[in-house]
């Protein structure tokens, strides 16, 4: 209701503008087109003004309406994440005194130094000072927010500390898929046409042990709280994007070239349900790249918890080469197998010593 309302105030301040210059129109048909071009130049510059008030108090109403609605209102949930807060604040804080002084004197320039009789005009073609002045401040300014940009990105995309976990991430049509390295701390070798979304959603080879204890999952990351993590990010078809709004980081994920990023998750999930105060809250990787009709359906869920819950957690997952060998897992041996397992060791020695 309260929007219709609004549409409604909206749609009829257009008409009483659009009658009035209507009527003013009228108007300086009957007046004389000097007295009405002066009368349109006062209404003018009045009207600049208070699009300026106006506009600031819309923008100012807006935000206090909405920033808490926004990410920003919630601290970075990583380590690294709080200094791309840090440049985004630096850069609206720069261009937002630019913007707010250069707007301020636009508008109110319009008001003060409308036509007048009194008044000649100054003809002002060229300074080579000002010009010099307001090239070089923007460019040195420019080069420090570059600057600071790329220190960032060397760091956020360079070598990850020594103690960082790994995760594979790899995105496809349309959800992501993680790859644990397992108990060895390396993954296996894959190759795309053993790929296989029954029992071999990577590809991984077989034939290469490293790939026998790394865990493959779905939907949903675990990662620890304090602990470095860094994605090695790839694409099973087309360009996805790793987007982390929470932890303020994103990269794209191209078929066939890797890329990483590493970052150290601050909070954990239960802290930022906490800190929200949304017992719903989950941390969201989203795809940033436009990657086909589903593209809005590759949510993928991050959990960020203690070194503890995260072991008991990987504890539980069976490696992606024992779903896919079944019968290779020991875990899954009949009692009667298990029987016979326990008779060979016995029954070897006894061979080996008649073939003695
Ligand atoms: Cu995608």
């Amino acid at each position: 209701m309260t929007m219709f309302l609004t549409i409604a105030v909206i749609v009829l301040i257009f008409v009483v503008i659009f009658q009035i210059a209507k009527a003013s129109e009228y108007v300086s048909i009957l007046k004389g087109e000097e007295v009405s071009r002066k009368q349109n130049n006062k209404i003018n510059g009045f009207l600049m003004v208070a699009f300026l008030i106006l506009g600031m108090i819309g923008v100012w109403y807006c935000n206090k309406l909405y920033f808490g609605k926004t990410l920003m209102a919630v601290d970075s949930a990583s380590v690294e994440g709080a200094r791309v807060d840090s440049m985004l604040w630096i850069t609206i804080a720069i261009t937002g005194i630019v913007f707010i002084a250069t707007h301020i004197l636009l508008f109110w320039f319009a008001y003060k130094y409308q036509e007048s009789d009194t008044r000649k005009v100054f003809y002002f073609p060229h300074n080579n000072k000002l010009e010099v002045i307001w090239t070089i401040v923007p460019a040195i300014v420019l080069t420090v927010l570059v600057v600071i940009g790329l220190r960032n990105w060397f760091l956020f995309t360079g070598d990850s500390p020594k103690n960082a976990m790994q995760v594979e991430v790899i995105g496809k049509q349309f959800n992501w898929i993680f790859r644990y390295p397992g108990k060895d701390g390396a993954f296996g070798k894959k190759y795309f046409k053993n790929i296989n979304d029954a029992d071999n959603m990577l590809g991984l080879i077989w034939d290469d042990p490293l790939s026998h204890d790394d865990v493959v999952e779905t939907t949903t990351m675990y990662v620890v709280k304090g602990k470095p993590v860094k994605l090695i990010i790839g694409s099973r078809d087309v360009i996805h994007d790793v987007g982390l709004p929470h932890f303020r980081m994103k990269m794209d994920a191209v078929p066939g070239i890797p890329t990483t990023l590493w970052f150290t998750p601050k909070y954990t999930t239960k802290e930022m349900k906490e800190m929200t105060n949304n017992p719903n809250f989950v941390y969201e990787m989203s795809c940033d790249q436009m990657c086909g009709n589903s593209h809005y359906s590759m949510r993928g869920i991050i959990e960020v918890v203690d070194q503890e819950e995260f072991d008991v957690w990987m504890a539980k997952k069976t490696p992606n080469y024992l779903t896919a060998f079944p019968d290779r897992n020991p875990d899954n041996a009949k009692p009667a197998d298990s029987v016979k397992i326990a008779v060979k060791p016995s029954a070897v020695p006894v061979k080996s010593v008649a073939g003695l």
